[in-house]
């Protein structure tokens, strides 16, 4: 048997391939990894020749034993059964919750600040949440801090789950533009530890290194442009 191959995206765009990544590396596979750049315009010839081992012509795609499994969550659930179901809670209504949660997430989040791409992370200025991103973040807190809470910790489940890995890239997102809402204290504490696992590190430093990417999405019609630097918790990692 060979070793699976993960084809990953670019490290400060590719927020699906981060979550396989993750999922892969938290669940002990071995595996080699191509990093596709699917920056523009370099992407669109990338994605195409992707395109030639994976029906949808995304990334990630992780190809085990000459089949290609093409889509990040088939990616984390191969991952979760690689190691013997340990991704995912072992009470069967936990593991529903969890998968409830990755399949939120997965299946766009409710567009929750939408504009906030996980490249503009990786801006060296953010803009302001507007008002209706800052509740939408809130509401997404809301309902993480529920989890925390009857977990007591340290993950959303207690232990590590697919449902705290597919949400790093958004933690990523929305913390590194410093929402100022109520619910933020209840999951510090998770945060703090997802950020600091060291694959999120490891991933992160090298996103870090590459030239931001800039979205023309980012500013809001209609809104001054508000640019301001914000202290990033990976300064210190
Ligand atoms: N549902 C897919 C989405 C993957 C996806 O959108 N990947 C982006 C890069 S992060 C991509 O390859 N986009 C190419 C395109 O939109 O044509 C998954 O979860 O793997």
């Amino acid at each position: 048997m060979s070793r699976p191959k993960l084809y990953s995206g670019t490290r400060n765009a590719s927020s699906w391939a981060m979550r396989a990544w993750l999922a892969l590396r938290a669940a002990g596979v071995d595996f080699e990894e191509e990093i596709v750049n699917i920056v523009r315009p370099q992407r669109f010839a990338n994605l195409k020749a992707v395109g030639r081992i994976s029906p949808p012509a995304m990334v990630p795609v992780l190809v085990v034993d000459g089949v290609a499994i093409y889509d990040s969550l088939a990616i984390m659930e191969y991952a979760n059964d690689a190691c013997g179901g340990r991704l995912l809670p072992v009470d069967v209504t936990q593991r529903a919750q969890a998968r409830s949660l990755a399949a939120w997430q997965h299946s766009g989040l409710s567009n929750i600040c939408a504009r906030i791409s996980f490249e503009s992370a990786f801006y060296p200025e953010k803009r302001t949440l507007t008002a209706v991103e800052t509740s939408e973040c809130e509401r997404l807190f809301g309902v993480l801090a529920k989890y925390v809470a009857e977990s007591s910790g340290p993950f959303l489940f207690g232990t590590l789950s697919l449902a705290d890995l597919i949400l790093v890239p958004t933690i990523v997102r929305l913390v590194a533009h410093d929402p100022v809402v109520p619910s933020r204290d209840a999951i510090e504490a998770w945060t703090q530890t997802l950020l600091a696992m060291a694959d999120v590190k490891e991933w992160m430093r090298d996103a870090r290194l590459l030239p931001p990417i800039w979205s023309d999405d980012y500013l809001v019609p209609g809104q001054p442009v508000d640019l301001r630097v914000i202290p990033d918790p990976f300064d210190a990692a």
